[in-house]
């Protein structure tokens, strides 16, 4: 275990959930690096197995050099170093509580009700009859999630009010999957989901999303300044004694 100047935050690419987190990195506005994580080659080693044994990003790496994987406790990380209070709230609030309770949602009803897509898409073998069946089962789950998630939302701007906050950022990593996947006719998501559509604009306009997809796209981009520079994963690897 070596330890680094700043703590590491690997962006899985392509559409990873982890976009939210590299969200709520530039929102909080404390030194961090990035490395980018190619989900469908370079994560596919036991190098990489040996750093996240379920073999999935995120995956962060503290400044002692202590890995973190699973997005709900890089998220309570992110809380505990968020003394300022800009993407969260003080801890034993009712606010706080609540924050929590939207992070758990999105980070499993929400979130898991898009595996049947995702297993539709990448399962080789399967015939089209179990495709179809997954693909039905996976549209009905995203379509039940986002009404619950409506159902649970306020008229305020974003998740918990008038500012963004970690709940906000696990959402805008996962949102965008609808369009991705045709899970929702868009004529029905606008009608049928008015606050999460709104909430995804106001989102996905944001700078701190737009720089987190400029990384995922491997684009050149600076963001707020927070980020110190790009990590190759191999020396995450090497770093963590993973390789
Ligand atoms: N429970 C994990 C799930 C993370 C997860 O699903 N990661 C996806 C990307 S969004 C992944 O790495 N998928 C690659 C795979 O499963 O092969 C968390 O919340 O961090």
């Amino acid at each position: 275990m070596h330890s680094i100047s700043e703590p590491i935050f690997t962006a899985g690419f392509p559409l990873g959930s982890s976009a939210g987190l590299v969200t709520a990195f530039e929102w909080l506005g404390q030194p961090y690096r990035l490395t980018r994580v190619d989900m469908l080659g370079e994560m596919r080693t036991e190098a990489y197995r040996r750093l996240n044994g379920r073999v999935e990003t995120p995956v962060l790496v503290s400044e002692e050099g202590r890995v973190l994987t699973e997005t709900m406790a890089i998220a309570l990380w992110l809380e505990g170093r968020d003394r300022e209070r800009r993407i969260s709230f003080a801890p034993g609030t009712y606010e706080a509580d609540r924050m929590h309770q939207f992070i758990a949602f999105l980070n499993t009803g929400f979130t898991s009700a898009f595996f049947p897509l995702w297993v539709a898409l990448e399962a080789e073998e399967a015939t089209e009859d179990y495709r179809q069946t997954l693909r039905a089962a996976g549209r009905e789950f995203v379509a039940k999630r986002h009404a619950q998630l409506e159902a649970m939302m306020g008229a305020s701007d974003y998740l918990l009010g008038d500012r963004p906050t970690l709940a906000d950022a696990v959402f805008v990593g996962v949102a965008r999957w609808v369009d991705f996947h045709e899970a929702i006719d868009p004529q029905d998501y606008e009608r049928n989901y008015p606050r999460i559509h709104a909430l995804r604009k106001r989102l996905e306009a944001d700078p701190a999303f737009r720089f987190a997809l400029a990384i995922e796209d491997g684009e050149p981009a600076a963001g707020n300044g927070s980020m110190k520079g790009l990590v190759p994963l191999e020396d995450v690897l090497r770093l963590t004694g993973a390789l």
